[in-house]
C-alpha cells in the first residue's frame, strides 16, 4: 500500500461501517416509474436513451436529428436542429392536452395569504407577461434580471422569459445591491423585474430601494438597463423613477392574453445563473434550452417518482438558486405536477409551519437540503409529530452531503419509516440531478448518493487521473457530456476551459472529493478545498461532522482544518448542542470541559484517534450562506485566531458576532 492510500484509510474505514440499508418495498417497487431496466437501456445505447427521454418528455416544434455535437468539447450541443419553447413545454401543452384545470401552483404566503394558480391561469399570465416584456423593449436574445421573492410572479416571470427567447438571470432577493449591480453588468441586462418587498420571519422587507441603489451610476456609469417591472407584493411605499420604473400589475392588465411564443433552436440560451468559485468573481453559468429541459423532466420524473395526476410536489428551494429552477419552475411544470410554493422561512410564525404546510396540501413529494432538516432536528421530533404527515411518499435531499444520522431522522420522523430518501448530487453546473438512488429501485444507504442516474457517466479518481478501485477515494468527475450541462461562463469561454476541464484533460472535474464504497456506490466528501490533512492523513470535514451530529447531545456541526505547527491542519469544530444539552451546558455556568471531553471520544470511536479534533467549540449558531452552506473560511478565521473575513454574504450577518461572544463567555 502507497503512503497516498494509507493517508485515506481512517476516513474510508468510518463509512464503510455504514451498512444499514433500506431496499424499496414491494409495494413502492410496483408502482414506480424507475424501473433497473432504465440503467439497461441507458448503458446499451446511451444517445438513445437521451434521445427517446428528450422525445417522450419534451414537446419539439421541429424534431431534433441529431443528438449529440460533441465536435467543438468542451462546448456541448444536444438535439441541436430541433426547435421548442420552453414557456410552451411547462405551460401550454398542458391546457392544450386538457389540463387547463390542473393546480400547477399553490402558493403559501408567509403572513398566510394564498394562491390558486391551474395551468390555464398559469397560461393567461405568462402570455400577457411576455406581452408586457416586449412593449418595455425585451427582444429574443436580450436578458433579464429577476430580483423576486418567493413569490408565483417570479415563475411567471422566469417563463415569460423563456416565451420571448429572452435569457433570464435570478439574482436572490437576499444579495446586495452591489452583488446585484455586478450581475447585471456581466449579464449586460436590459431589464429588471422585481418587487416591493416580501414577507421573511413576519415582516415586510424592502427589495426595490437595493434595485435603485443597484442602478445608480457608479464611477459615472449607467447601467445597461432601460426599465424596471416592480410587482406590488407588500404594498409599502416605494420610490418609482418616472420613465423607468414600471408596476407589473398595470403592464400585465392592459396586456393580451394571447401571445405566440418564440420557438428557439435547441441551443439558445435559457438562463445565465451566477455562482461563486474559488476566486472572488461570480461566474454566469449558462444553460441552453431543449438538453436541460430534458433532464430536468427526465430526472423530476424518476427521481421523485412523480405521478403528476395524483401528486402534490414541494420544493423548498428558493427560485434564486439552480434547484429552485431546476425543480420548481422548469422540472415540475414541464411534467404538469401540481405543486406548493412558499414564501417564507420554516419558523415563522412557528416551528411547525412546514409540516403544517404538508398536511395542508397534502403534499407528497418533499424535497430539501439537509441544514434545513438538522434544523428541524435541533428544534426536536416533538414538532412534526403534532401534524399529519401521512400525505408523503417520497423525500429528497439536495446541496451537500447529508449525515447519516440527519438522513435516519429525515427517513424515521418526517417519512415514518415508509418513504424512500433519495439523496441528490448535483450542481449549478450540471444543470439538473446526476448521482442519486432511484426510489423503488436502489436500496438505499444513510448518507450515500450512491450511483448516477440511467444515462449519466461518473467516475472517482485520483490524482493521475486514473479510477479507483471499490474502496477507494478520490475526485468526482463526469467522463461522459450530458444534456443539462452547462454551456460555458457567460463570456468567458476561457474561465469555463480552466475551471472544469484543466485538472484532468477532457474530464469535467466537479471540485468534489468522493469514495466508492465495496458495491460502487459513491460517497460524496464535500469540496475538495475542504478536505483536510492532518499529520499526512487525509481527513473530510464532512466526515467528523458526521460523527459529531451522530450524537445524541449534537444538533449540528461543523469542522474546519486550521494551520498548525505541528502537524499542518488540526480538526477544529463548532457546534451547536441540542436542547437538553444546552440547557445541561447551561446549568453548569457554560463550562464545556466534559461536553467536550465528550464529543472528542466519541469522534474517536466513530472514526479513529486521528480525527478528534484538537479543538471543539460550543456556539450557539453557524455561518451560513444564503443557500445554506456554511462558510467554513469565516470558522477557519476564528480557529486560526484571524479578524474574521469578508463575511457580507452571510445569510444573517450578526452570526459571527454570536460566535464569537459564545466563545468569550466567560467559565
Ligand atoms: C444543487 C446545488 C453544488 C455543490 C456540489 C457539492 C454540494 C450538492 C450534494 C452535494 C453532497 C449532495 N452538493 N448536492 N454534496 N451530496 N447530495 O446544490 O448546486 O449550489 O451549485 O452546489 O454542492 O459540493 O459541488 P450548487
Amino acid at each position: 500500500m502507497t503512503n497516498e492510500a494509507a493517508a485515506h484509510e481512517p476516513s474510508l474505514e468510518n463509512l464503510l461501517h455504514e451498512n444499514r440499508s433500506f431496499p424499496p418495498s414491494a409495494e413502492f417497487a410496483a408502482q414506480a416509474n424507475g424501473t433497473p431496466d432504465l440503467y439497461a437501456d441507458a448503458r446499451a445505447d446511451r444517445l438513445a436513451f437521451w434521445s427517446r427521454q428528450a422525445t417522450e418528455l419534451v414537446s419539439w416544434r421541429k424534431p431534433f436529428t441529431e443528438v449529440l455535437d460533441w465536435s467543438q468539447a468542451p462546448v456541448a450541443r444536444w438535439f441541436a436542429d430541433g426547435t421548442l419553447n420552453a414557456c410552451w413545454n411547462a405551460v401550454d401543452r398542458h391546457v392544450v392536452a386538457g389540463h387547463g384545470d390542473r393546480v400547477a401552483i399553490h402558493f403559501e404566503g408567509e403572513p398566510g395569504d394564498t394562491r390558486t394558480l391551474t395551468y390555464a391561469d398559469l397560461q393567461r399570465e405568462v402570455s400577457r407577461a411576455a406581452n408586457a416584456l416586449a412593449a418595455l423593449g425585451v427582444h429574443t436574445g436580450d436578458r433579464v434580471v429577476i430580483y423576486l421573492p418567493m413569490i408565483p410572479e417570479a415563475v411567471i416571470a422566469m417563463l415569460a422569459c423563456a416565451r420571448l427567447g429572452a435569457p433570464h438571470s435570478l439574482v436572490f432577493g437576499g444579495f446586495s445591491a452591489d452583488a446585484l449591480r455586478s450581475r447585471i453588468d456581466d449579464a449586460g441586462a436590459r431589464l429588471v423585474i422585481t418587487a416591493d418587498g416580501g414577507y421573511r420571519r413576519g415582516a415586510a422587507t424592502a427589495l426595490k430601494p437595493a434595485v435603485d441603489d443597484a442602478l445608480a451610476p457608479r464611477d459615472g456609469v449607467e447601467s445597461t438597463v432601460e426599465h424596471v417591472l416592480v410587482v406590488r407584493r407588500t404594498g409599502q411605499e416605494t420610490a418609482m423613477a418616472e420613465h423607468r420604473d414600471v408596476w407589473w400589475h398595470e403592464a400585465t392588465e392592459v396586456a393580451d392574453v394571447q401571445h405566440e411564443p418564440v420557438w428557439v433552436e435547441a441551443e439558445h440560451p435559457l438562463f445565465i445563473l451566477y455562482t461563486s468559485g474559488t476566486t472572488g468573481k461570480p461566474k454566469g453559468i449558462l444553460h441552453t434550452t431543449g438538453g436541460y429541459l430534458t433532464q430536468a423532466a427526465y430526472t423530476h420524473r424518476y427521481v421523485f417518482d412523480l405521478k403528476p395526476e395524483t401528486d402534490v410536489y414541494w420544493c423548498t428551494a428558493d427560485v434564486g438558486w439552480v434547484t429552485g429552477h431546476t425543480y420548481v419552475t422548469y422540472g415540475p411544470l414541464v411534467n404538469g405536477a401540481t405543486q406548493v410554493m412558499y414564501e417564507g422561512t420554516p419558523d415563522t410564525p412557528h416551528q411547525g409551519r412546514w409540516w403544517e404546510i404538508v398536511e395542508k396540501y397534502k403534499v407528497s413529494i418533499l424535497y430539501t437540503a439537509p441544514t434545513a432538516i438538522r434544523t428541524c432536528m435541533k428544534w426536536g421530533s416533538e414538532v412534526p409529530a403534532k401534524f399529519d404527515l401521512s400525505s408523503l411518499r417520497v423525500l429528497g435531499s439536495v446541496g451537500e452531503p447529508i449525515n447519516p444520522e440527519a438522513w435516519m431522522w429525515y427517513r424515521r420522523v418526517i417519512g415514518g419509516d415508509r418513504c424512500p430518501v433519495v439523496d441528490t448530487w448535483w450542481q449549478t453546473e450540471t444543470g439538473a440531478i446526476m448521482i442519486s438512488p432511484l426510489p423503488g429501485v436502489t436500496h438505499a444507504k444513510p448518507g450515500s448518493a450512491q450511483v448516477p442516474l440511467p444515462g449519466i457517466v461518473a467516475d472517482v479518481i485520483d490524482d493521475e487521473g486514473k479510477p479507483v478501485p471499490d474502496g477507494g477515494g478520490g475526485y468526482l468527475v463526469l467522463t461522459e457530456p450530458w444534456p443539462a450541462m452547462l454551456r460555458g461562463i457567460w463570456g468567458d469561454l476561457e474561465r469555463f476551459k480552466d475551471t472544469y476541464w484543466s485538472r484532468f484533460p477532457d474530464i469535467y472535474f466537479a471540485g468534489d472529493g468522493a469514495k466508492k464504497d465495496e458495491d460502487g456506490d459513491v460517497w460524496l466528501l464535500g469540496r475538495v478545498d475542504d478536505v483536510m490533512n492532518v499529520s499526512g492523513h487525509r481527513l473530510s470535514t464532512t466526515e467528523i461532522e458526521s460523527a459529531l451530529v451522530s450524537h445524541d447531545a449534537v444538533a449540528e456541526a461543523a469542522v474546519v482544518g486550521a494551520l498548525d505547527e505541528t502537524t499542518g491542519q488540526a480538526v477544529v469544530a463548532f457546534v451547536i448542542l441540542r436542547g437538553e444539552a444546552a440547557a445541561a451546558l447551561e446549568a453548569t455556568g457554560g463550562d464545556q470541559d466534559a461536553i467536550v471531553a465528550q464529543l472528542r471520544d466519541h469522534v474517536g470511536k466513530q472514526i479513529g484517534p486521528i480525527a478528534k479534533p484538537k479543538r471543539i467549540l460550543v456556539v450557539p449558531e453557524l455561518p451560513k450562506t444564503r443557500s445554506g452552506k456554511i462558510m467554513r473560511r469565516l470558522l477557519r478565521d476564528v480557529a486560526e485566531n484571524r479578524a474574521v473575513g469578508d463575511a457580507t454574504t452571510l445569510a444573517d450577518a450578526s452570526v459571527m458576532a454570536l460566535i464569537s461572544t459564545g466563545l468569550n463567555k466567560p467559565k
